[in-house]
């Protein structure tokens, strides 16, 4: 095997197919079933351009922001330093926080990459779309398309963790994303860095381009992913970034800036600036490598801080600051390195605060009180209408939004989350709810992959719950435990009643109308 593919996620795939392999009963029927699945796409047929259910609010008249989202992928909430990190130096993260709104208790939409990701862009849970698990490149060879297969049927008997996979190999067209409303609203819009809605080197209607974004510079797939090719807009310039990948902090950067650029001016615009750091596999440019306290990771971390220095450092020289509101998020909690925050139970890939809590700074002059604080919950599915509203469109209205505007969060002017209930997926499986203070599990997936032994959904599963592992269902109240570590399930009956109900309610929900599709009256 070449050096550059051996990277954690290649090593821990190789384990789980050997693993399957190994104890593979073989047979003809099996095999011809395998063969061949996740081979058809069934966006591939010609379609009918892409129409946007969007339009703008009559008689707006706010001023619309320049918009830079920034998301960095795999970043704790407890890594910069205005979070308590004492190791890790974020000046400029740091900065954002003293100059704008912080937020406590602010959630991903997903434990894992695309998940989170496509419920970002288009304001609904992933389960809607059905990106539910992080998106795989479209060039896998039919062994290992063969051998995955394999792995998601003894996953199924609790074997391994590969029972599930997404529904979808993309961003499907029907979803409206922030750069398609904000097209309507008239932004220029572009992104930068790791999209992961799709390999749209296979499959070219998968690209940021085809969803709304003017402009495109990054790679399909995360960091891990190899071969992963670079493009610009909707040219490959290199096939694979391999393990160069020190340079991509600094390029990113250097492209967010050209981006502002070449865009300020009469129009707003929106930018999507999707950092591939701090995910594995680790890469600190020279300028970076071996400075911080805090080993390879902090080195990273360190850069990106920098890379958000440098952005906001062009928007106050040109004097775009005031127009401009800045965010700044991750997709989901750290993995083998990283910060989870606080006492935060477990980490990404888990539904315990660990995998999902996250940083969110949001800095805008003149609108947001610099250095204050926000302890009310939200989730990044709230950036769809709250960015919409700020520039004058209207949300799809044939279609279920799940975010709720949290504009009034940002400026302090509300002082209570527009939710009464965020939800926990694991995959394709609702987990956990939280509403208030309280957090209430089904039950949670232990992702020590790839051996789920206490899944209740598996066979071995069933059978361990009750008389070895599983203690379901689990209460938690996040005010006096944010580290779920105290079951208050059986002392508060009433409480899990409520909360049982919710969950219910919302998966009966589901199953009538996963998509969350709104007839015409
Ligand atoms: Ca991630």
């Amino acid at each position: 095997m070449k050096e550059q593919l051996l990277t954690r996620r290649t090593v821990m795939k190789l384990g789980a197919m050997a693993g399957a392999a190994a104890v593979c009963p073989g047979g003809a029927g099996i095999v011809s079933d395998l063969i061949g699945m996740g081979t058809g796409n069934a966006y591939a047929a010609e379609k009918a351009p892409r129409t946007i259910p969007v339009s703008r609010i009559p008689g707006f008249n706010g001023k619309q922001p320049n918009i830079v989202l920034i998301l960095c992928d795999d970043l704790g909430q407890g890594d910069p330093g205005c979070y308590g990190d004492k190791t890790i130096r974020t000046p400029n993260i740091d900065s954002l926080a003293s100059e704008g709104v912080r937020f406590t208790d602010f959630y991903s939409s997903a434990s894992l990459c695309s998940p989170s990701r496509v419920g970002l862009l288009t304001g609904r849970y992933a389960i809607r779309s059905g990106i539910v698990f992080p998106l795989q490149s479209g060039g896998q060879s039919t062994t290992s398309k063969f051998m995955q297969s394999l792995a998601r049927r003894f996953g199924k008997l609790g074997a391994i963790d590969m029972s599930v996979k997404s529904m979808v190999d993309g961003i499907p067209d029907e979803e409206v994303t922030i750069a398609d409303a904000l097209k309507v609203a008239g932004y220029r819009t572009g992104m930068i860095g790791k999209w992961h809605l799709g390999d749209f080197s296979h499959d070219p209607q998968y690209h940021p381009m085809k969803h709304g974004f003017d402009e495109f510079f990054g790679t399909p797939m995360t960091n891990d992913e190899l071969p992963n090719p670079l493009y610009r807009n909707e040219i490959m310039l290199e096939k694979d970034i391999g393990l160069n990948q020190a340079r991509l902090t600094g390029l990113s950067t250097s492209e967010a800036i050209g981006f502002i650029e070449r865009n300020k001016g009469s129009q707003p615009f929106f930018l999507y600036l999707a950092y591939h750091a701090p995910h594995l596999p680790l890469y600190a440019s020279e300028n970076f490598k071996d400075k911080s306290g805090a080993g390879i990771y902090g080195d990273v971390v360190e850069e990106m801080d920098w890379g958000v220095g440098e952005v906001i450092r062009y928007l106050k020289d040109n004097g775009l600051e005031d127009d401009t509101i800045v965010i700044f998020t991750s997709d989901n909690g750290p993995w083998y390195n990283g910060n989870p925050g606080e006492d935060f139970r477990r980490r990404k890939g888990e539904s315990y605060e660990g995998g999902f809590r996250v940083p969110l700074i949001v800095r805008w002059p003149g609108k947001i009180v610099p250095g204050s604080l926000c302890t009310e919950p939200a989730q990044n599915i709230d950036f769809f209408p709250t960015l919409s509203a700020l520039a004058g469109v209207g949300t799809p209205p044939d279609r279920i939004i799940d975010g709720k505007d949290i504009t009034g969060l940002m400026t302090g002017e509300s002082k209570k989350s527009p939710h009464d209930a965020l939800y926990f997926y694991h995959v394709e499986q609702l987990e956990g709810v939280r509403s208030g203070d309280w957090k209430y599990f089904h039950y949670v997936n232990h992702y020590t992959w790839p051996q789920p032994l206490d899944k209740p959904t598996t066979t071995f599963g069933k059978m361990s719950q009750d008389k070895f592992l599983g203690n379901w269902p689990n209460l938690y109240n996040l005010k006096t435990d944010p580290g779920e570590n105290y079951d208050l399930a059986s002392r508060y009956p009433e409480v899990c009643t409520k909360m049982e109900k919710l969950m219910s309610n919302w998966e009966k929900d589901i199953k009538a109308n996963r998509k969350g599709w709104i007839k015409k009256q």
